[in-house]
């Protein structure tokens, strides 16, 4: 069972526990441990297994440490079973309603014995939600507008339709002289996988003009609601976008507040709390005196801290590299120099090897690897040794053809099912670099998934696992892998790990390169470029590679390829 696994079911007890209105400790705790296990990059059941304590982790006490346990051995969770009879299904989709939590759950069913949507909906028409204690007029016209999208509110999209759209806006506002400053907060600025919806902030001398722009923009299916310096739209896309326009000695505390993460701000606002300060969207205040708030740099100085990049505001670890003066300067798109990840016409790609190297040359890299499948995909045209061995000769032709620039001639060898590689090593061995892969099987059980795994990674002409999950962002989960067996085996052998930047991808994830870096394992990061377009997602690799706080040095492929074969292992 994998950690987001185990993580899902307590944030799940949490939440109905909360629903319940059960001891808010207990409810913490439950969400506490639920981050914990989600952001550690060790397999649960492995440490299980292997016999480790899991009262080590910050928030897991004995009692949270067996209900774990219960949950690999028995894929269960006996009292989460027991409350989910207790709570209504209809009662947990309220969760989904934007800005309805637990706590308004809770009313809604406690007091008003609510069970679902529809009885919902006609209380908030019949005025009886507004009547609650703590619930207002404006609260219930917010469930009213946002309840039948409900169903859908659950629903994410990739970070690149999500920065696209926000980065087009952002541009477009911009270009209004009525309009100072701009930029997409939430989790889009934190460049989060996939984006629940777009959160806009910005200063304007006149709102008014802003808000104009935006309701009139190409991008925009709808307006849901609009205030005097507040705004929701719904996007063709389906994504959602708030813009705020607010006054310029409050944008940095806005943009610090909604750029988030919750947890994150969690933590500065008991920081600013234990100094004495208030901290919210509007600024810094010492009493009603507002002491910074202009700049998102002023903010954090008032706590005592560093800026920090929106990357890293998940509270994992920011706070203790910010407190002791290492936040690392992350890697940046143009540290990049070559990308060791694409196909060509020989397989599915669609450009040809000259095409694709002169593109890559044309964006500023320096060398590439020609990597197209190897023959167990003949879905997509993958190569037997006598194709491959020509389309190598070709790719040497082509190298002659292109001055100040490295082709290489690369091959992404599937590992089989059975556990052996699809092309022979004499073949593999006249390779100079062979990315091994899982495309089928990845529902197999853990163990045949690691001895796939370990085959490849012991075989002497492998140098690096390419998408080693293999899952699809929003889509498929990936193959049940032991992350930190697959991790450690690699660092013993050389091999090193991709991140794959395709957006639907993102694979290792933040928080299994970030323990890739610990083990000392270098990361590459490859496009897996299926047409010259293909090399745009690298920006979203680059990304990811942020948020797991990697720097220039920790990814290979920011070295030029005379450096970068020095880490190989032959
Ligand atoms: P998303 O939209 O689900 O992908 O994730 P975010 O992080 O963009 O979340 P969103 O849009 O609900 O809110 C934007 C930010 O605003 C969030 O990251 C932190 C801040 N925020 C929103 N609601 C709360 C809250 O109740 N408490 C605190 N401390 N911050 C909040
Ligand atoms: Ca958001
Ligand atoms: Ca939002």
């Amino acid at each position: 069972m994998k950690n987001d696994q185990i993580a899902a079911i307590f944030t799940e007890l949490a939440d109905l526990l909360e629903i319940q209105e059960a001891n808010p400790f207990r409810v913490r705790a439950y969400r506490s441990a639920s981050r914990t296990i989600s952001s550690t990059a060790e397999s649960m059941q492995t440490l299980l297994e292997d016999g480790k304590d899991l009262t080590q982790f910050q928030g897991i006490g004995k009692d949270l440490a067996r209900q774990i346990a219960e949950v690999i051995q028995t894929g269960q969770h006996e009292q989460l079973n027991e409350l989910r009879n207790q709570v209504p299904q209809g009662v947990v989709d309220m969760l989904r309603i934007p800005g309805v939590g637990p706590k308004k759950v809770a009313i809604f069913f406690n007091q008003l014995k609510l069970e679902s949507l529809e009885q919902l909906k006609a209380a908030a028409e019949a005025g009886e939600l507004a009547a609650l204690k703590g619930f207002g007029k404006k609260t219930e016209q917010g469930i009213l507008e946002n309840i039948d999208r409900a169903a859908e509110a659950g629903k994410r999209v990739s970070i690149a339709v999500a920065r696209t759209a926000a980065e087009a806006v952002v541009a477009d506002l911009l270009q209004l002289p009525e309009v100072q400053q701009v930029s997409v907060a939430g989790s889009c600025r934190r460049r989060k996988e996939t984006c629940g919806d777009l959160d806009v902030l910005a200063t304007a001398s006149n709102p008014d003009a802003a808000m104009e722009l935006l309701a009139g923009h190409q991008l925009v299916e709808s307006v849901l609601m609009r205030g005097d310096t507040k705004m929701r739209v719904r996007l063709h896309s389906r994504l959602e976008m708030d813009l705020r326009v607010v006054p310029d000695e409050s944008y940095g505390a806005a943009m610090q507040y909604f750029t988030g993460s919750k947890e994150h701000n969690v933590v500065v606002r008991q920081m600013a709390k234990d100094l004495g300060l208030k901290v919210n969207e509007y600024g810094v205040f010492r009493g009603d005196e507002q002491i910074a708030g202009a700049t998102e740099e002023g903010v954090y100085e008032a706590v005592g801290l560093p800026w920090i990049p929106p990357e890293l505001r998940e509270n994992r670890w920011e706070f203790e590299l910010a407190a002791a003066g290492e936040l690392p300067r992350l890697i940046e798109v143009g540290d990049v120099k070559g990308d060791l990840h694409m196909h060509t016409t020989a397989s599915d790609g669609a450009g040809s090897i000259v095409e694709m190297a002169e593109a890559a040359k044309a964006r500023g890299l320096t060398y590439i690897a020609i990597t197209d499948h190897s023959k167990r995909v003949s879905m997509a045209n993958g190569l037997d040794e006598v194709r491959l061995r020509a389309h190598w000769e070709e790719i040497r032709e082509a190298r002659e053809s292109i001055t100040g620039f490295e082709v290489l001639c690369g091959i992404e060898c599937d590992i089989l099912e059975d556990a052996t590689m699809d092309l022979p090593d004499d073949v593999l061995a006249e390779a100079d670099w062979v990315i091994a892969v899982l495309h089928y099987g990845l529902q197999q059980p853990r163990e045949q998934i690691m001895k796939r795994l370990m085959t490849a990674i012991t075989n002497p002409h492998v140098n690096i696992i390419g998408h080693p999950t293999g899952r699809m962002v929003g889509k498929r989960e990936g193959a049940d892998i032991d992350m930190t067996t697959m991790l450690k085996a690699a660092a013993d052998h050389g091999v090193m790990m991709e991140i794959n930047a395709h957006f639907q991808r993102l694979d290792l994830d933040d928080i299994h390169a970030a323990a890739a870096r610990d083990l000392g394992i270098p990361i590459v990061i490859s496009t897996d470029s299926h047409s010259v377009n293909g090399f745009d997602v690298l920006q979203y690799g680059v990304d990811q590679a942020r948020r797991a706080g990697l720097t220039k040095s920790d990814v290979a492929n920011t070295k030029s390829w005379t450096q970068f074969q020095k880490l190989l292992k032959r």
